[in-house]
């Protein structure tokens, strides 16, 4: 169990890191079929080059354009995502931190994937929310980011702004694609309490869907990989014809 300083902090910061969260064996079970299926190709992958995010190959042609952002449903893929998620742990845990009875959900429309950043031809995500373009009833999603392996500055770990998930930032600070402008200089000010998430293999972020993150590109020798879910209560909807209700939420955890 989380203990009250964990869920306070969580509450205050909008994020809390646990070490050595999870089993060795389903790591190593997840870092088995990610590789697998990122060297041969396992559809559905969302490419660098239709991200198009800074420093990623211009187009499907380019050098790297072949270069994976995302192996997509990461929870239909294998067992053992399925059991990573719904570890009893995982569950309690995320219950302390929605402060909930209500049953929890895994989103499939929404992370669900394995992160890849490679090592050559990665790009960097700016500065955002991930509420932006999911549409609940209510902007309370949890995500659980896990390292498959070392996370760091030089391999394009996250970085989070502590508190900003309560912050209410006004919609001109924000270009079209709704990250924070980098011209602006209440941004730079929020910027600069910017802290780098460097976790190891087996470490986990819990994060709140408003806590603005961002991340730089891989520049050590080898592909960085991170299992990311979000997870929703019951009580909170995806709203009915949008992007977030494409596809049905899987029950992981009820009392
Ligand atoms: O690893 C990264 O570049 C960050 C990805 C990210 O922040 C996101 O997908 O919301």
């Amino acid at each position: 169990m989380l203990t009250h300083s964990e869920i306070s902090n969580f509450n205050k910061h909008g994020f809390l890191i646990k070490r050595m969260y999870v089993a060795e064996s389903n790591l190593d079970e997840m870092l088995y079929v990610a590789t697998n299926h990122l060297e041969n190709h396992i559809n559905p992958i969302e490419y660098e080059a239709d991200l198009k995010y800074p420093g990623a190959p211009d187009s499907p042609d380019a050098p790297g354009g072949k270069t994976s952002r995302r192996l997509l449903q990461a929870y239909s893929r294998d067992h053992s995502f399925q059991r990573w998620v719904k570890n009893p742990t995982l569950g309690e845990n995320l219950r302390q931190l929605f402060a909930t009875k209500n049953d929890l959900l895994l989103s499939q429309c929404h992370h669900n994937c394995v992160m890849t950043k490679a090592k050559n031809y990665s790009s960097a995500t700016l500065w955002h929310q991930d509420n932006r373009y999911w549409s609940f009833e209510e902007e309370n999603l949890i995500s659980v980011w896990l390292a498959l392996g070392d996370e760091n500055k030089k391999n394009g770990c996250l970085y989070v702004i502590p508190g900003s998930h309560r912050l209410e930032i006004h919609p001109e600070r924000f270009n079209k694609a709704l990250f924070l402008k980098d011209n602006d200089m209440q941004n730079e000010l929020l910027i600069n309490n910017a802290e780098a998430v460097e976790l190891q293999k087996g470490d986990v972020l819990f994060f709140h869907s408003k806590l603005f993150h961002a991340a730089g590109r891989n520049n050590a020798s080898r592909t960085k990989l991170s299992v990311v879910f979000t997870f929703h209560e019951s009580g909170n909807n995806p709203i009915k014809g949008t992007r977030s209700a494409r596809q049905s939420s899987i029950l992981i955890n009820k009392l």
